[in-house]
């Protein structure tokens, strides 16, 4: 008999998780059956996304909480989402060494994703690593991603709570501070406190906030934590601010109201996906691709009239199909 994946996973073990996640990452149509049963026992794990600049610090933060949830009795799961090397050359490699000293922890999860690898876009890829890791039982996952990309941004999505990890001197801070990253915060991070400028960077951040109307309306104020992540200071106060803003998200109701939010995105992320799949199988089968590009090209045909024609083609036939089949039922 085949081995039941998902059982195993529902069980515990890393090694069937391991194994479903290649699966998803090869669009193997072993995943869809197993992530199937899977997916009634998810949604119970809490997702914190950590993200900031290249080398702020987040992958020794991450490392630092996830034990101080160990530490709380809770299990962790990471996801590390590996930059695209442009920004950091080697730094997957330090990744991997200073958290494979939590790889030795039975109730510790921990998969870095390339962004080149998964097909359909990394936002995807991570809300089903989350699924999978959830199912699997970890109670807390930690979601490590680059700020600098809409993919990255996209990610931030599938987090309950979101941290952005700015550091004193790097320059950039106010300049990301701009790029839209005041709305995504829950929890401010101040990390490498023990150096210049954190002081600076804390006050700024703490005016920024006060200042803008839009984030006081929103009935969450996010706390400017300093952190100095290679030392371990700051994290309990960290992981605080994640709590007290789960507390939030719980009592205010938004909680289910932004999962709800999530499930209807990834539903029509997915039914998108699969649709566009069908139709661009068909097209390209019967040839009609070639020959609508070459009507485009010569300007006999335009690309709007040609979407309409093809939705209505694709509805009727749909519709004629599902006839023929209840008739043959009856
Ligand atoms: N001084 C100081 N250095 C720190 C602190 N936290 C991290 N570092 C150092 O900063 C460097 C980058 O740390 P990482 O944790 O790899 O940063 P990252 O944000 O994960 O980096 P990428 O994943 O490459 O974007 C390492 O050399 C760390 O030792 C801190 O609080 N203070
Ligand atoms: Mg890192």
């Amino acid at each position: 008999m085949a081995v039941d994946y998902a059982t195993l996973i529902l069980e515990g073990s890393h090694r069937a998780a391991a194994r479903l996640i290649s699966w998803l990452e090869d669009e193997d149509p072993r995943a869809y059956e197993c992530m199937r049963e899977l997916y009634p026992h998810t949604g119970r794990a809490y997702v914190v996304g950590i993200t900031g600049s290249p080398g702020a610090g987040k992958s020794t933060l991450t490392n630092g909480l996830a034990r101080v949830i160990r530490k709380n009795g809770l299990k962790v799961g990471i996801i590390a989402v590996d930059p695209s090397s442009p920004f950091t050359g080697g730094a997957l490699l330090g990744d991997r060494v200073r958290m494979s000293e939590l790889a030795v922890d039975p109730d510790i999860y921990i998969r870095s994703m390339a962004t080149r690898g998964f097909l359909g876009g990394m936002a995807k890829a991570a809300a089903e690593v989350v699924k999978v890791l959830d199912a699997l039982g970890q109670d807390v996952i930690l979601i490590e991603t680059v700020g600098v990309g809409q993919d990255e941004v996209d990610i931030i999505g599938v987090a309950d709570t979101t941290c952005v990890v700015l550091v004193p001197g790097l320059g950039d801070a106010i300049q990301s501070l701009k790029a839209g990253i005041m709305e995504i915060a829950d929890v401010f991070v101040i990390n490498k406190a023990d150096r210049q400028g954190a002081d600076m960077l804390c006050a700024e951040v703490c005016v920024r906030i006060e200042m803008d109307a839009h984030l006081r309306e929103r009935g969450w104020l996010a706390p400017v934590d300093r952190t100095v992540a290679v030392e371990g200071t700051g994290l309990d106060q960290m992981w605080q601010s994640i709590e007290a803003h789960r507390k939030y998200l719980l009592d205010s109701g938004k909680f289910s109201e932004n999962r709800r939010e999530r499930v209807s995105r990834e539903a029509l992320r997915m039914i998108h996906g699969e649709l566009f799949r069908v139709v661009r199988e068909q097209l390209e089968q019967n040839g009609r691709l070639d020959a609508a590009v070459e009507e485009l090209v010569n300007k006999r045909l335009d690309p709007y009239t040609l979407m309409r024609d093809i939705v209505t083609e694709w509805l009727s036939s749909s519709q004629g199909k599902r006839r023929q089949d209840e008739d043959t039922k009856s």
